[in-house]
């Protein structure tokens, strides 16, 4: 039990959960891992959504709105974390929802497809093909769902298979608390946030984008700059972290 006035109450009960989904197996176990990398740089930018994720942000939604057929791709840490909030996002943008993962089986697959869908996610269901150019089961995805997509979003996802989407030409965009991670810098857009963060600021912008807005973010997409502008907030940051 999780005292209610502890100071870090919020992470206590983030971290509490991610184990008990662990124990389930719908998070892996290497995703406990993940998710505390994740926690170290959320503190450096201050738990908040700071102004240039907020752009990327709604870069994102226009991207997602203007694409041929946009996929969200969901993995075992990001249905244990923002079910919920992949259902909205679901809803405002219409993309299609795939779980995609990188330590795959059939049972996580079906546990996490079952989370989702209790919490009103429409889950792509078919049957996998090796499309990904890369080894082993990493390899696998949806004909109909990412095989054809050419706008994803892949929150929390492993450089090598950023890299593999990219060379399939496909259009990136990766939610990731480390701007320094392969991820982050070999996607089209990083949106450097916390991903129960980052879900509900690319649904709100999805109903807000004024109308050419879209376009114009689009057009002026810059993910170095974005990457930059997070080490920056993080750098100034730290040079006052004990004033
Ligand atoms: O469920 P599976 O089998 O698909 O596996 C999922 C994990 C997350 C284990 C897998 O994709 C993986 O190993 O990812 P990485 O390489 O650890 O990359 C995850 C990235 O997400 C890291 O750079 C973390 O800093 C970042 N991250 C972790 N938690 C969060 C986060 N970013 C945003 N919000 C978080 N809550």
């Amino acid at each position: 039990m999780i005292p209610k006035d502890h100071p870090r109450y919020r992470s206590l009960v983030v971290r509490e959960r991610l184990a008990e989904c662990a124990r389930e197996g719908i998070v892996a176990l290497e995703g406990l891992a993940s998710h505390g990398r994740g926690e170290a740089f959320d503190y450096l930018i201050g738990e908040k959504t700071t102004e240039s994720a907020l752009l990327a942000a709604r870069t994102a939604a226009a991207m997602l709105l203007s694409a041929r057929h946009a996929v969200i791709s969901v993995n075992g840490n990001t249905a244990a974390l923002a079910a919920r909030e992949i259902a909205e996002l679901q809803r405002a943008s219409n993309a299609d929802v795939e779980v995609n993962l990188f330590h795959r089986t059939d049972e996580r697959i079906r546990l996490i497809t079952n989370l989702l869908e209790e919490h009103g996610v429409r889950v792509l269901s078919g049957t996998p093909e090796r499309l990904i150019p890369l080894s082993h089961d990493r390899a696998l995805c949806l004909p109909e769902g990412i095989g054809d997509a050419d706008v994803i979003l892949v929150p929390l996802e492993d450089g090598d298979r950023c890299e593999a989407l990219r060379k399939m030409g496909k259009t990136v965009i990766t939610i990731d608390l480390n701007p320094l991670s392969r991820t982050a810098r070999t996607a089209n857009l990083t949106i450097v946030d916390e991903v129960t963060r980052a879900l509900p600021a690319i649904t709100t912008a999805c109903t807000s984008l004024e109308p050419g807005e879209g376009e114009r973010l689009i057009a002026s997409l810059d993910n170095a700059y974005l990457l930059r502008a997070a080490i920056d907030e993080m750098r100034e940051r730290l040079a006052h972290a004990l004033e």
